[in-house]
């Protein structure tokens, strides 16, 4: 399913995902979330890694709230279940996805930056919930989310208080790995999917969906799954045929810099 406000590209081996409705500074509607979903789920094979952004100054002012009708228990439910959907077919779908943020990241946009794998943020970068002040919750998985990004009194205070946090301090906080000049969050991005990309495929897997479960894991269980995940890694020929070539020096060594 296409939908207007989203477009997407594929450049070699990376899928740019990008949010394009910069006059309502990319509010997700119940269209482009579900485009979203789609998107993830329909990645073509060829694809090794995605790239997240936004057209215009802002990354995503989360929910529509021009879609905030009068919703009833059950039906919240339901609107709720199908953002988290869409947000795993982001982080559990095929590929390693790379967040290039910058400008208003809040509400359900935060949520959507939290649920890729990466986040790259520019100096003009903000962190808000404002859910809190408009009197309703996260809803797109905000609240497993995002506590293990910053943690839970952190995550908290944003909602009880308003609190923004700037492009600097959110780093600090824990949002993004990487913290980029102005305007160039997008090309940082696509230089880290373009490296991610050439990882062996069963690497990156175990990365996006081994990875998050055993650090969910208690820890007997997690060494096992660990132990799991390591001999199928090691056993695919392309585990053996890149240890083969470091061992007679055709590989990258690693670099102090
Ligand atoms: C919107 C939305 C939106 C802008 N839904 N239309 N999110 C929020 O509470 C954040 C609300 N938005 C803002 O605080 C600001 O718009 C921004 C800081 C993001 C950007 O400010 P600015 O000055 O660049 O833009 P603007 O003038 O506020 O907005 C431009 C237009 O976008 C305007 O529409 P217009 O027809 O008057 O031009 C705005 O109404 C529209 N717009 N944000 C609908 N969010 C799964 S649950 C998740 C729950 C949440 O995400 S709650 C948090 C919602």
């Amino acid at each position: 399913m296409t939908h207007p406000d989203l477009n997407i590209e594929v450049r070699g081996a990376v899928a740019v995902v990008r949010l394009n409705r910069p006059a309502k500074r990319n509010a997700l509607s119940d269209g482009l979330i579900l485009a979203i979903r789609d998107a993830f789920e329909g990645l073509p094979d060829t694809v090794r890694a995605a790239v997240v952004d936004g057209t215009g100054e802002h990354f995503c002012a989360g929910l529509d709230l021009s879609e905030l009708k009068e919703r009833d228990a059950g039906q919240g439910v339901h609107h709720s279940r199908m953002w988290h959907k869409a947000l795993e077919a982001v982080q559990y779908g095929p590929v390693p996805v790379i967040a290039a943020l910058h400008g208003a990241v809040v509400g359900g946009g935060l949520e959507l930056a939290a649920a890729c794998h990466i986040r790259v943020a520019d100096e003009t970068t903000f962190y808000a919930l404002p859910e809190g002040s408009r009197g309703i919750f996260v809803g797109g998985g905000g609240a497993v989310r995002i506590p293990r990004l910053i943690g839970t009194a952190r995550m908290a205070d944003m909602m009880l208080t308003g609190r923004v946090y700037k492009a600097e301090e959110g780093e600090r906080a824990g949002f993004a790995q990487y913290l980029v000049p102005a305007g160039t969050a997008f090309d940082k991005a696509l230089a880290l999917a373009e490296r991610v990309a050439q990882n062996a495929p069963l690497t990156n897997y175990a990365l996006t969906h081994a990875l998050p479960r055993i650090a969910e894991q208690p820890s007997d269980q997690g060494f096992m799954t660990e132990a799991l995940m390591a001999a199928i890694a090691q056993s695919a020929p392309e585990a053996k045929q890149r240890l083969r070539d470091f061992l007679e020096g055709r590989a990258e060594k690693v670099k102090r810099d």
